[in-house]
């Protein structure tokens, strides 16, 4: 059980009654209560609790009914508080995603005129016109028996995260078309697990729907569908709307396997499935003002394991430290405070780190004097987490979104030219040298020109190159195999960073260079 709880980052799901080949032989009601007691014992020796996921009657030879029960250990890893996972939400304007997480996260209904939502706002001008523009964490918890913990029965996110053994932390982003900058930067910095598309049963999809389904997939973040405001139409129609969204996803393009959630038992192998096969696609339909399925939605999420093994995340703890910086505050009393995630290593209070790179390709020195997650101290951050770190007196106008602190020993690599290896998803006319993009890559956002398209003066949609691009402001760390997204206007297109052309800095010279040794330029 140790060992399976440690593969599993903190979560096993047993199967009792079935055998070692997989033979469903299920167990009489005695044995399996034998069967819990033990395992309930074993779950006590290690620190871990239990919940009964669902029981299933087999049919096996045999006059006393058989049954096969699931259960789910979850023990919070004696390094860690909590297991932590992230879902961004994506969604068509008004499909309802605010609302949603309102009611997820404060445990109250919503009045179909959006009261849920008014707590997640940070602008005023949210709040007049309704519209999410920025981008907002909410935060869900779960305690080691598997029932919610949110703000119902707590007061502070400090209480939620005492009380909780996984907390998933949901990206609010907006639907909005005007705001598709802000959604992508969202969806391409922070890292997210997985991604939850709402799409409102009686529009279907509409407006940004299958923009934002085409992002998922093209950035590789797993996604499950919610079908929101079934209170609002008839069942005729909630159906229309899903069937439209498996034809959608049955498309050769995306290759999915729609799952149409309808009970608790449909949910459980959902989010087994789910984390087997990221080409499954939990579909969920339900209400955010009735409350109607909301409870298949909370089992699924329970349940919902991380997709990084355990082996990966040690190896991405072994690495040197690196956070990309992807906002900026000033706290009184507190000073410079940066959010972000970390990418690699461990972070630690009172470490030194370099932060940049700087217009003029610079990283400076700095102290984190704290770290903070979901509101509440910590003394250690690990790969993968995100956090707010306090930089004390360190001037906040040196720092922008999209430079990243490092070990002082990294000695990171930065460039202005780079190339990447793209396919146009969309163009209205061509695509040539001399045309100024918005870039995308991980917490970093410019504008870069084309310098060259290898091969070819144009490209055509759906048509793939090697491209050089120049950055036009200022150098950015970038790695060598980071995935890339690019648009302006109704120009769109992906791919991945396949060479840098690195600069070193004054310290070493001042000088541009060719990356190592592959480019030739
Ligand atoms: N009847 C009904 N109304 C809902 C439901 N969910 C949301 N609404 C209403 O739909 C409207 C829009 O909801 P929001 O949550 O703001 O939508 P959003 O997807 O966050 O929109 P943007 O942030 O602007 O992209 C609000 O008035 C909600 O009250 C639902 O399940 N049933
Ligand atoms: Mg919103």
């Amino acid at each position: 059980m140790k060992w399976r709880l440690q593969e599993g980052r903190g979560e096993a799901v047993y199967q009792i009654g079935v055998e070692d080949n997989g033979l469903l032989v299920g167990l009489s009601e005695e044995e399996m209560r034998a069967s819990l007691k033990t395992l309930r014992r074993m779950a006590e020796k290690v620190g871990a609790d239990i919940t009964i996921l669902r029981e299933r009657e087999v049919d096996y030879d045999s006059d006393v009914p058989r049954k096969i029960t699931e259960v789910l250990v979850r023990k919070v890893p004696d390094n860690q508080q909590f297991l932590d996972l992230r879902v961004a939400v994506l969604g068509n304007v008004d499909s309802g995603k605010s609302t949603l997480l309102g009611v997820l996260t404060q445990g109250e209904l919503d009045n179909g005129r959006g009261r849920a939502r008014l707590n997640l706002f940070r602008h005023l001008h949210e709040i007049q016109s309704g519209r999410t523009s920025s981008i907002s964490f909410e935060i869900l918890g779960f305690n080691s028996k598997g029932e919610v913990v949110n703000y119902s029965d707590s007061r502070t996110a400090e209480e939620i995260c005492e009380s909780s053994s996984k907390m998933i932390t949901f990206i609010d982003l907006a639907g909005h078309h005007k705001y598709l900058k802000t959604t992508i930067f969202g969806l391409t910095s922070y890292c997210p697990d997985f991604a939850m598309l709402v799409v409102s049963a009686n529009t279907g999809i509409a407006g940004t729907t299958r923009e934002h389904l085409g992002l998922a997939m093209a950035l590789k973040v797993p996604f499950f569908i919610v079908v929101s405001k079934v209170d609002l139409c008839s069942k005729t129609t909630v159906e229309r709307t899903v069937k439209q969204l498996e034809r959608i996803l049955k498309q050769p393009g995306c290759n999915k396997l729609p799952l149409l959630v309808n009970s608790d038992d449909d949910a459980v192998t959902a989010a087994q499935q789910f984390a087997q096969s990221p080409n499954i696609t939990p579909i969920f339909t339900l209400s955010s003002v009735s409350g109607e399925n909301l409870d298949l939605l909370k089992v699924f999420l329970n349940i919902l394991p991380p997709l990084t093994n355990s082996k990966e995340q040690e190896e991405l703890m072994q690495q040197l430290t690196e956070f990309q910086v992807d906002e900026i505050y000033t706290v009184p009393e507190v000073g410079t405070v940066v959010g972000g995630t970390l990418s690699s290593g461990i972070c630690r209070e009172g470490e030194s780190l370099v932060v940049g790179p700087t217009d003029d390709g610079k990283f400076l020195q700095l102290k984190v004097c704290s770290i903070q997650r979901n509101r509440s101290a910590c003394r250690v951050l690990r790969a993968g987490q995100a956090a707010t770190l306090a930089l004390g007196p360190f001037d906040r106008s040196l720092l922008r979104k999209g430079m990243v602190m490092v070990s002082p020993e990294m000695n990171p690599t930065i460039c202005s030219v780079f190339e990447a290896e793209i396919v146009l998803l969309f163009h209205a006319t061509t695509f040539r040298k001399g045309f100024q993009v918005t870039v995308h890559v991980g917490n970093v956002r410019q504008t870069a020109i084309v310098e060259k398209i290898h091969g070819k003066d144009k490209l055509r949609t759906g048509e793939k190159a090697v491209v050089r691009f120049r950055f036009i402001k200022h150098p950015e760390y970038l790695k060598i195999g980071a995935k890339l997204l690019f648009r302006e206007g109704v120009t769109k297109g992906i791919g991945h960073v396949t060479d840098l052309q690195a600069i070193i800095t004054e310290e070493n010279g001042l000088e541009e260079t060719l990356g190592p040794g592959r480019l030739t330029f």
